[in-house]
């Protein structure tokens, strides 16, 4: 049991407030939002949530934009419960949320060329076990109240396969992101949200009916500076394997890089995955949307 009467109430008075309100109070005192090794050292910054409709035609357009494998929230909601699709609520809501990097640990990938930054390497590998709890414990607030609820991330029937350009998964959380109007896409491949590119995204599917959050991005490439007027490129030479270029994100080499390249580090910097980053640091969209200056410009 998480919630006392009085919280529940406070959830059926307001469930998208309450909810909010949960995952920004979590982030706040879970220990788990924490490194180990350094004292107070906060993980992610206040979480930006938002929601989807979890029946956004968005969702059937990612079969073909991304795979025909790509769930839909439907497909990921009726497959955690053994039953078909149709057997589904009518209603259903995706809750999603990003975790943007403190600033201490932005600052510090900043001052790399090469390799990520201790303290980048741990927010990788320690603040994604504090977003797989954040998962568990959203899904488990929803079952508490009585609604369907799970997190793809976290089923046994997620998985990344691979094709020509590399590794792509049946559950594209900076999708999810994009279907709630958290951001776009970019040259690096990052997601820009209005908290930048430096975070790490999650979501839980549920039964409860939840207010989407409108997309308000004019494409799914517009909050990248490039993508607008052709500037920037900042990405591009950040990048220390030349992973990205005017035409995109290149997955394999990106990929080679993090698993071949840099695996001596996991023992020096003692986590099982390193991550790297360096292209969404020291850039103008590392902890804002960089459109927004030009859009003041022109007004
Ligand atoms: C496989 C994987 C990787 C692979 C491949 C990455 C990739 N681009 O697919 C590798 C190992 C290279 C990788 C590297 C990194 N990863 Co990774 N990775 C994943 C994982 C597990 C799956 C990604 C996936 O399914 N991709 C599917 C493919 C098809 O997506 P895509 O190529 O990005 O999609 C393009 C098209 O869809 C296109 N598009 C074309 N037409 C249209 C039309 C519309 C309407 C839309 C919406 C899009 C669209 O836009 C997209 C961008 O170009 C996710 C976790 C998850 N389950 O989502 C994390 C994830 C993507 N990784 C993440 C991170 C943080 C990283 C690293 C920074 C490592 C680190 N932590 O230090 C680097 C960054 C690399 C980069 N430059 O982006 C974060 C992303 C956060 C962010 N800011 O964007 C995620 C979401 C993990 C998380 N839970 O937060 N990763
Ligand atoms: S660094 Fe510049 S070009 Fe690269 S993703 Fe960010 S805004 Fe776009
Ligand atoms: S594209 Fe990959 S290898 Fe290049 S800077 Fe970004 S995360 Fe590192």
């Amino acid at each position: 049991m998480i919630l006392s009467k009085q919280a529940k109430e406070q959830f059926q008075n307001n469930p998208a407030q309450f909810i909010e309100e949960a995952i920004k109070e979590f982030a706040r005192t879970s220990p788990l939002n924490r490194l180990p090794f350094i004292k107070d050292y906060v993980i992610w910054d206040e979480p930006l949530v938002k929601f989807a409709n979890g029946d956004d035609p968005i969702f059937t357009e990612y079969k073909t934009i991304i795979t025909p494998t790509h769930l839909t929230p439907r497909e990921a909601l009726a497959k955690a419960y053994n039953k078909s699709p149709e057997n589904m609520p009518v209603h259903l809501s995706v809750v999603s949320w990003i975790l943007p990097a403190v600033e201490e640990t932005r600052k510090s990938n900043r001052r790399e060329t090469r390799v990520p930054s201790r303290l980048w390497s741990h927010t990788y590998w320690y603040g994604e076990k504090f977003n797989e709890v954040l998962r568990e414990y959203v899904a488990k607030l929803l079952t508490e109240m009585g609604y369907l609820a799970v997190a793809p991330m976290l089923q046994s029937y997620f998985k990344v396969d691979r094709n020509e350009k590399g590794p792509y998964s049946n559950w594209s959380e900076r999708h999810i992101a994009y279907a709630a109007g958290h951001g776009t896409f970019s040259l690096s491949d990052g997601f820009i949200t209005e908290s930048g590119i430096a975070h790490r995204c999650g979501n839980v599917v549920t039964s409860l009916i939840l207010p989407a959050s409108p997309r308000a991005a004019e494409s799914p490439y517009s909050n990248c500076l490039f993508y607008v007027d052709g500037s920037c490129k900042a990405c591009i030479a950040r990048c220390p394997v030349g992973a990205i270029t005017e035409k995109g994100h290149d997955k394999k080499k990106c990929e080679a890089y993090l698993r071949d390249d840099i695996s001596y580090l996991r023992k020096d910097y003692d986590v099982g995955g390193t991550g790297c980053g360096l292209c969404q640091t020291k850039v103008p969209c590392e902890f804002q949307n960089p459109t927004k200056k030009l859009k003041k410009k022109t007004e």
